[in-house]
């Protein structure tokens, strides 16, 4: 595992200065109204980037006042879908104007590589608002026989004010899976991004206001999840939650909704997925599968392949490759293209992984590699790949989210065990599985409870392809057109025909 000094890097890569820190509410930047402020911390080093506006509940109506006027009195829900599409397609252009600035912010924030950001988080953002541009006017019912005595349809129409809560792991992938079907819909919305990272969430918002997007529709509200989080989810005005983070909280936002407004609640939760390699695999692909699976963005996702499930025929050879793999993996700062992993978001995740770690070594699993804290020059939270082998379905590491680079391996025998043993989590959001076999492949993936099912491949996502939960990895879909059905509420509209008693 190699580490990397940052001298040189701060001068090779641009480090951007931050320019947006406050709240954004009705189309301007303004101060929390108790004045308060929080840090934002760079996890490579654990020192403060820039001290960023603390909303509070306070703020939050603000903001909801000025996106309930928007959607209730303003041009965006009245728009023509075309005219929506023609600001989000500025708004994607503008992002892919600032590719460097944003994948920066991102990693400074997040700890996340600043190539990937620049290569895929950040100009796939803004293919997102352009996918969901592309439906804006393609928004319609259906015409309903009902009887011969009625004419009947179906409007289709913006759900109303949404509230997004989102997490620190893809502060700009999540930001328009979440804002770019709500906007395409017509909808006005209050953006909470996660404490950990409000850079890129508030330079999104600057960005929506040069692209025509009016004020009111796009609120940004900095600040923490007990506060700002939960005043979104008991808000009476707020129609609808989306919500990606973890299952506990979750579970927090689904009472405030039902408790306050019964307001529409959509969650993606937390997993624990798993990987399944059978005896035919090519082994340095399902290696090479399984150790991107799990120190992909550190681990720190949720889909992350945190379970792998392997054939005895094959065993021994691909663990043997997956170690020295995970031996050869470059832990550093993420500015530098030659790192693969930067540090862990911040010291609760960090901490958070070492003690699972140690639950690890304490259960009877076999460390085979890592294990550690890496200590970068004595600062930042990185962690070493780890793989413990033998792993129980009962540890605490085989049920558990870890959000790290921590893998759990398991050796099998037959095709009924290793669906039983992939099944046996209370989480669903994914699955992968390696084999040549066609009618293994498709038995294992009808069998298999997730969202999403990768066979030979892992992480292949795309705009169209709907994602999600099954059990208590939460239910609603991002991506794809179900995302965007999920800020729509259907009208059946009933006139009598010439004909009819009325
Ligand atoms: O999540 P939280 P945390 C999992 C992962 C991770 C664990 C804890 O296992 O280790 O969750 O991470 C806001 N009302 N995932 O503590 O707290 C919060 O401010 C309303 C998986 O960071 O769920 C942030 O904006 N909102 C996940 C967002 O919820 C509240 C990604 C997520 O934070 C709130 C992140 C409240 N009471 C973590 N409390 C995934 N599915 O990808 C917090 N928040």
């Amino acid at each position: 595992m190699g580490s990397h000094g940052n001298d040189s890097l701060e001068s090779s890569v641009k480090i951007p200065t931050i320019k947006f820190t406050k709240l954004f509410i009705n189309g301007e930047f303004v101060d929390s109204i108790s004045g308060k402020t929080f840090e934002t911390i760079d996890p490579r080093t654990g020192e403060a980037i820039a001290r960023i506006a603390e909303g509070d509940k306070e703020d939050v109506d603000l903001a909801v006042n000025a996106a309930r006027h928007a959607f209730d009195n303003g041009p965006w829900p009245r728009l023509p879908g075309s005219e929506r599409a023609k600001r989000m397609m500025k708004f994607a252009d503008l992002i892919d104007q600032n590719v460097e600035e944003l994948a920066a912010l991102d990693t400074l924030d997040a700890g996340k590589l600043f190539s990937m950001g620049k290569a895929v988080d950040i100009p796939s953002s803004a293919d997102t608002l352009r996918y969901y541009a592309g439906a804006a006017d393609k928004i319609h019912g259906d015409v309903l026989k009902m009887s011969r005595e009625f004419h009947a349809y179906t409007l289709h129409e913006p759900i109303g004010v949404v509230g997004h809560i989102i997490p620190w792991n893809f502060p700009s992938t999540l930001f328009f899976l979440k804002v770019s079907p709500a906007l395409a819909a017509g909808c006005t919305m209050i953006v909470k991004p996660a404490e950990q990272t409000p850079l890129s969430a508030l330079y999104y918002a600057h960005l929506a206001k040069l692209a025509g997007i009016p004020d009111g529709v796009l609120n940004v509200v900095t600040g923490f999840g007990p506060t700002a989080g939960a005043a979104i989810c008991s808000h009476m005005d707020i129609d609808a939650v989306s919500f990606t983070g973890s299952t506990e909280v979750g579970r927090m936002v689904m009472k405030a909704a039902a408790e306050s407004n019964l307001k529409v609640v959509s969650l993606e939760l937390g997993g624990k997925s798993p990987l399944i390699i059978f005896d035919d695999a090519d082994v340095d692909m399902a290696a090479q599968l399984a150790l991107i699976g799990i120190l992909f963005n550190k681990g720190e996702i949720c889909v992350a392949s945190s379970r792998v499930y392997v054939q005895e025929g094959i065993y021994d050879k691909l663990v043997k490759k997956l170690v020295e793999m995970a031996k050869a993996w470059v832990v550093g700062d993420p500015f530098d293209p030659k790192v693969q992993q930067g540090p862990q978001v911040d010291k609760e995740q960090f901490e958070k992984i070492l003690t699972y770690i140690e639950h690890g070594k304490r259960e009877g699993a076999t460390l085979l590699t890592g294990g550690k804290p890496l200590a970068l020059g004595g600062k930042g939270y990185y962690v070493e790949p780890t793989i413990f082998a033998e792993v129980k379905e009962d540890m605490l590491i085989a049920k558990d989210e870890i959000f790290g680079p921590v893998l759990a391996l398991a050796k099998f025998k037959t095709i009924d065990e290793a669906i039983k043993r992939a099944n046996s989590t209370r989480y669903g959001l994914a699955a992968g599985i390696v084999t040549k076999d066609l009618n293994v492949a498709n038995t294992v993936s009808r069998s298999l409870r997730a969202g999403t099912i990768w066979i030979n491949c892992y992480f292949a996502f795309g705009n169209d392809c709907p994602f999600g939960g099954y059990k208590m990895s939460g239910f609603g879909r991002d991506s794809g057109l179900e995302a965007l059905h999920k800020y729509l509420q259907v009208k059946s509209v009933v006139t009598p025909l010439y004909n009819s008693p009325w």
